[in-house]
């Protein structure tokens, strides 16, 4: 398949999907690419949707949901966890060394620490003054593709044609404390199966969880959908729902067992970047609103 092995995530993360499609194209497995390559973006501070830099929440709390999903079927998570700069991998091995899928906030800090992950605080300096400067006046209005636009949501599909997927994130930038997104939860931030294929979700999580948008593109492309086809459907179901769809955005990104990519979102500006046969692009997404 000439298609394959590649890697594709939300947004313009080039560096991230760099590092896992040079990873796949050594022959790795689609779950350590995955792992490996949003775990770029956890660790960039320049990025404040993910990991460390993350703005926080609106007491000042940087809460990181993530989740993994394994080409059998398998997937670990986290939510509300606390100065642990990798999520996801301490999501992973909720997945491989508990009984459980997801484990929260005190728990999963817990966990991790017993698995050897090292506490830092992830508020940096740039991120707590910007976070002062919001409490000024406290305004709650996320901007499409301004703030809160940098979750990163991976698909890996390795060269034996197994698929993996990955998302992590500090969710929408001064949420209330406690507020878990779509990120780390299956089926809505992200879905895989390794049969049919996989997609994962960036945006307003509320939306894509109500819609459980991951879930339902990957159900329409095993009911004979392209990826394409099957993200607009998703996108278009949180569009007939909401009626304030003009104010937030929605855009997913999918893989069919073929290694072909589909994407749509509600406002223009979402892009997904790619890492195939050497090479690394940022595509521009389809959108609803042109
Ligand atoms: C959330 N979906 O927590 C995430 C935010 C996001 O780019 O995607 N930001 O709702």
């Amino acid at each position: 398949n000439e298609n394959i092995p590649v890697a594709v995530a939300t947004w313009n993360f080039q560096n991230a999907t760099k590092m896992a499609g040079s990873m796949l194209e050594s022959g790795a497995t689609a779950l350590d690419a995955v792992e490996k390559g949003v775990m770029v973006e956890e660790a960039n501070l320049r990025n404040t949707t993910v990991g460390n830099g993350g703005a926080p929440d609106r007491d000042g709390n940087v809460t990181l949901d993530a989740c993994i999903m394994s080409p059998d079927g398998n997937a670990g998570a986290v939510v509300y966890l606390k100065e642990i700069e990798h999520p996801v991998s301490v999501a992973r091995k909720v997945m491989e060394e508990t009984p459980h899928v997801m484990l929260a906030g005190e728990g999963a800090l817990q966990f991790a620490i017993q698995q050897g992950f090292k506490r830092k605080s992830l508020l940096t300096e740039q991120s707590e003054k910007d976070w002062k400067n919001w409490l000024e006046h406290k305004k709650y209005q996320p901007i499409i593709n301004i703030e809160n636009h940098d979750t990163i949501g991976m698909l890996c599909m390795d060269k034996y044609g197994d698929i993996a997927a990955a998302c992590t994130t500090s969710g929408l930038s001064y949420k209330m404390n406690g507020r878990v997104g779509d990120s780390a939860l299956v089926g809505a931030g992200l879905f895989l199966d390794n049969e049919v294929g996989g997609a994962v979700g960036t945006g307003m999580g509320e939306a894509i969880m109500k819609s459980v948008g991951s879930f339902l593109i990957v159900e329409l492309m095993r009911l004979g959908k392209s990826p394409q086809e099957a993200c607009k459907e998703a996108v278009m179901r949180t569009v007939r729902q909401d009626p304030r769809y003009k104010k937030f955005q929605v855009a997913y990104v999918a893989m069919n067992k073929k290694g072909e990519i589909g994407s749509y979102c509600i406002h223009k500006g979402f892009s997904y970047a790619k890492f195939h046969k050497g090479e690394s692009s940022n595509n521009e997404s389809e959108s609803y609103l042109k």
